[in-house]
This record gives C-alpha cells, structure tokens and sequence, in this order.
C-alpha cells in the first residue's frame, strides 16, 4: 500500500478520511510501525516545517494534530512499545491553578508527531504531580505550559521540587505559553523556552542532539 497517501491526507487534515486509511494499512497488514513512520510521522513533519515557514496557519496545524491523534487512537494498540517513543519520552502538563490546554495539547501533539512517546498529565497540575510523574515514567523531557502571568511561578517551584527530590538532571525541561520569555526560563532555570509548539520539537531535538 502507498503510504504516502497517508502522509498527503494528514497534511490536508482529513480526519475521517485519514482514519479510514491508516484502518486500511492494518487490514492489508502493513507494518504498525511502518504506518507510523512512513506516512503519520513524515505528515506531521511536513506540517512543523510549513507551520514555520508560514505556509500554514494556526487552524490547519490544530486540524492536522486533531487528525494524527484520532488516527494515533486507532494505530496506538497494535504498536509494540519499541515503535513509540524512539525520540524519547516527555511528560507535559499545565501548571497549578491555570485550565488553559489548547497550546499545551498542541505541543503535545507536535512531540507525538515527531516519535517522543508522550504523557500528558493534563491541566492544573500540582508541583508534586510533575515531580511524581517524572519519578514515575522517568522522562527524559519534561515539558510545563503557562498562559497565566500568575501561574507562571510554579514553573520555578516545579524545577526547585525536582531538585530537592535530587531528580533535576534526569530530565530536560521546556517551557512554554504565551507570557513565558526566554529570560524567563533562563531566571528560573529552564532548558529550553519555545515560542510555539511548531519550534518546540526542533528546538528540543537540536538541544538533545548536542547535549
Ligand atoms: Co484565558 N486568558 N483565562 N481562557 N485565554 C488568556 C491567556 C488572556 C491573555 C486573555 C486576556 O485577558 N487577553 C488572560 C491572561 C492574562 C495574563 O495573565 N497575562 C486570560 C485570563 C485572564 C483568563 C481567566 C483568569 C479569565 C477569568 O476567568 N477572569 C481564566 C483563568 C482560568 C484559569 O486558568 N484558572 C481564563 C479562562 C479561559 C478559558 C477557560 C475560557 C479558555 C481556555 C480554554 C482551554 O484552554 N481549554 C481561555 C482562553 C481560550 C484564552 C485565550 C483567549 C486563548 C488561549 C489559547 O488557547 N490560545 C487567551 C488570550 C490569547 O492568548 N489570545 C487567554 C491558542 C494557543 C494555541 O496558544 O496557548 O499561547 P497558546 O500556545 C502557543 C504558545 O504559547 C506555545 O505553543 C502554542 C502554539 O504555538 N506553547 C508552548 C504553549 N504551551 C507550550 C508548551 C511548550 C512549548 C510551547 O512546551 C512544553
């Protein structure tokens, strides 16, 4: 089967139209992983690069993720854990006291798209859920989002709590939403500050490529 159809349905963002097909890859028993890799990912990917060069915009990227994760619903159980995940494993949340998760899921889905297995703990997160999460999964990213300038804080003590649970250098933390700044994330010892969920994905594969 001609995975590139895959690929060229999710660029368009056709969500029934991409299930069927990735449905259909199973049935004419194409390789899960080869479904993922060859027609979702390389998808998701040329969406990232549009995005960035402004050939699309905000609402064609959110139909694209919409559509990479009902198809993902679908692919998910039959992929073996070695299929996901390959990039590493992210855990991401909205901090504590703030409900905004539209950016956030965005970032999520970008990360996905690009092979990070990623759990997603969701809004209104507790400084002890990050840090229980990140002993749990043991992530090699931890991503926080804010869009609050009152919630911004508890980036800060969610870095403070991991250090004192002596966990800080097992992950790589990024940061984002709309009133964080990249000094922001310098001053509260943040990795990584991305402006967007589109340069989130590159940024982190430039920064753990080099690390
Ligand atoms: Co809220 N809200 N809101 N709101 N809301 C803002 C953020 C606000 C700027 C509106 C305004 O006053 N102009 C303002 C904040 C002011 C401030 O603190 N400086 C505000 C306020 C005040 C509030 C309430 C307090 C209102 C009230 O009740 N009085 C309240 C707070 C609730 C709470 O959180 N405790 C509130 C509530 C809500 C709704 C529930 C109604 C709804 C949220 C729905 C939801 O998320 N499910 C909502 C919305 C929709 C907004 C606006 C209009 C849009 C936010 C959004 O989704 N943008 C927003 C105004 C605005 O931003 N124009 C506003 C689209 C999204 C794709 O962008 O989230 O920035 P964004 O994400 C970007 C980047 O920031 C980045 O990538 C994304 C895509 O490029 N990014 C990351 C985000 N997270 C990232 C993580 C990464 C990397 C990149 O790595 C981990």
């Amino acid at each position: 089967m001609d995975l590139s159809k895959i690929t060229e349905t999710l660029i368009s963002g056709k969500s029934d139209e991409l299930k069927k097909l990735v449905e259909e890859a199973i049935n004419n028993d194409v390789k899960p992983a080869d479904i993922l890799n060859q027609g979702l990912l390389t998808g998701m990917d040329a969406v990232g690069q549009k995005w960035k060069a402004g050939e699309m915009f905000m609402p064609e990227v959110l139909r694209c993720a919409k559509a990479m994760s009902s198809s993902m619903d679908v692919l998910r159980p039959m992929l073996k854990d070695d299929d996901i995940g390959n990039a590493g494993t992210m855990i991401i949340g909205t901090v504590a006291g703030d409900l905004h998760d539209i950016g956030k899921d965005l970032a999520a889905m970008m990360f996905e798209g690009a092979g990070y297995k990623v759990i997603n703990i969701g809004i209104d997160q507790s400084n002890e859920n990050f840090v229980n999460a990140v002993k749990e999964h043991k992530p090699n990213l931890l991503g926080m989002s804010a869009l609050l300038t009152t919630t911004m804080p508890r980036m800060g003590e969610v870095i403070n709590s991991l250090k004192e649970a002596g966990i800080r250098d097992q992950v790589t933390v990024i940061i984002g939403g709309a009133p964080v700044t990249e000094e922001f994330a310098d001053e509260i010892g943040a990795d990584l500050y991305a402006p967007n969920a589109g340069t989130a994905v590159e940024i982190t594969n430039e920064y753990l490529q080099n690390k």
